[in-house]
């Protein structure tokens, strides 16, 4: 399961070569820890988010540009351009080496230094900061708590969780299910702060990036022991009060509809929830088919969840004459659907199960 010892080796020894390493990383808690663990293990190197669309396309040119990275190491996104991969190769920005380190759908490209373990075997799809965990984990063992927290948090429960028991039984009490441990206990906790602390605007996520750089210890966090862990959990409640409401009105809706198969909420706000509120609503209604979508300009950006059936062909099916886009996981995926075609989108989807 994962990557092989060997190609762990050669993602250690890109790093160390890496005099200027540029991480490109997945604006969620998976890819911010994969960032810092990777980061971390070599004490050097410059990081940006790749927000929004889960791409990496020609918008980031002018960072690569002005940083001037000798390696770029691309982390738990679904996307990239051979557009972006040629140019930033070229002479004029000069990269030597594009690594990127995934775990979502197969994708082709030439000059990428790819490694995903479903080049193997299709189902094989731990999250990415389990990928940088087992890179790391020999000489990182103070991140263990961090690269916990990234993997709970996109929903896989390792099998190094009785290990991480011995190590932090105050953070996961006994051995349980990824959704058990989001929802009950402090590992799911951090992993709910690092991706709320991600959706404030990009400065503030950056200074709490900045912040959460210099916590060695998960409770200056969870018990605000030092300024950075104080600065991070006052941000994290700022959001998280904008959450709860948004909570409580997606479970009024839940309880009102009478369709109980499906559940389709949508909303307004300059943040995303979707994400968030798609995984705590599965939770709380285990048997239902989620969709959940948040009001941005033209579009509904949404979130697809279901236990147990897979999601992403229907997606993927009703999208099919409907101006949007979508990708992800087989039960957990992600789109876009322009607000005129939503509710022949929503009448398509619900037709496929
Ligand atoms: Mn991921």
């Amino acid at each position: 399961m994962g990557l092989t010892s060997k190609e762990h080796e050669t993602i250690r020894d890109e790093l160390k070569a890496a005099e200027k390493p540029f991480f490109l990383f997945h604006d969620d808690p998976d890819g911010l820890t994969s960032f810092l663990l990777l980061k971390r293990f070599i004490g050097r190197g410059y990081g940006m988010m790749v927000k929004a669309e889960p791409n990496v396309n020609d918008r980031f040119l002018a960072a690569v540009k002005s940083n001037k990275p000798d390696t770029i190491f691309v982390l738990d996104v679904a996307l990239m351009q051979q557009s972006f991969v040629d140019t930033v190769k070229s002479e004029t920005f000069g990269v030597k080496n594009v690594v990127w380190i995934d775990h979502h759908q197969l994708v082709k490209l030439s000059g990428v230094k790819y490694f995903n373990p479903r080049l193997r075997s299709h189902l094989d799809n731990p999250p990415a900061s389990y990928l940088c965990w087992k890179t790391v984990e020999e000489t990182s063992r103070s991140d263990f708590w961090l690269a916990m927290a990234g993997i709970v948090s996109d929903w896989h429960m390792p099998e190094f969780a009785g290990e991480f028991t011995k190590a932090y039984p105050q953070l996961l009490p006994k051995p349980m299910t990824a959704e058990e441990a989001l929802f009950t206990t402090d590992i799911g906790k951090l992993g709910r702060i690092f991706s709320f602390m991600l959706k404030g605007p990009t400065s503030e996520a950056m200074a709490c990036i900045r912040a959460l750089e210099k916590v060695s210890d998960p409770y200056e966090i969870l018990n605000m022991t030092t300024s950075p862990g104080k600065f991070i959990y006052r941000q994290f409640k700022k959001i998280n009060s904008d959450y709860e409401k948004l909570l409580a009105d997606a479970k009024e809706a839940a309880e009102r509809s009478k369709d109980k198969k499906f559940l389709i909420f949508t909303y307004k706000g300059k943040q995303s929830f979707s994400g968030d509120l798609a995984n705590e609503l599965l939770f709380l209604y285990p048997d239902r088919i989620l969709v959940v979508g948040r009001e941005r300009q033209d579009y509904y950006m949404l979130s697809f969840r279901a236990r147990n059936v897979p999601v992403l062909p229907a997606l993927q099916k009703a999208l099919v004459g409907i101006d949007g886009y979508g990708g992800g996981h087989e039960n957990a995926s992600g789109g876009s659907v322009n607000k005129k075609d939503f509710e022949r989108f929503i009448e398509k989807f619900k037709g496929e199960f």
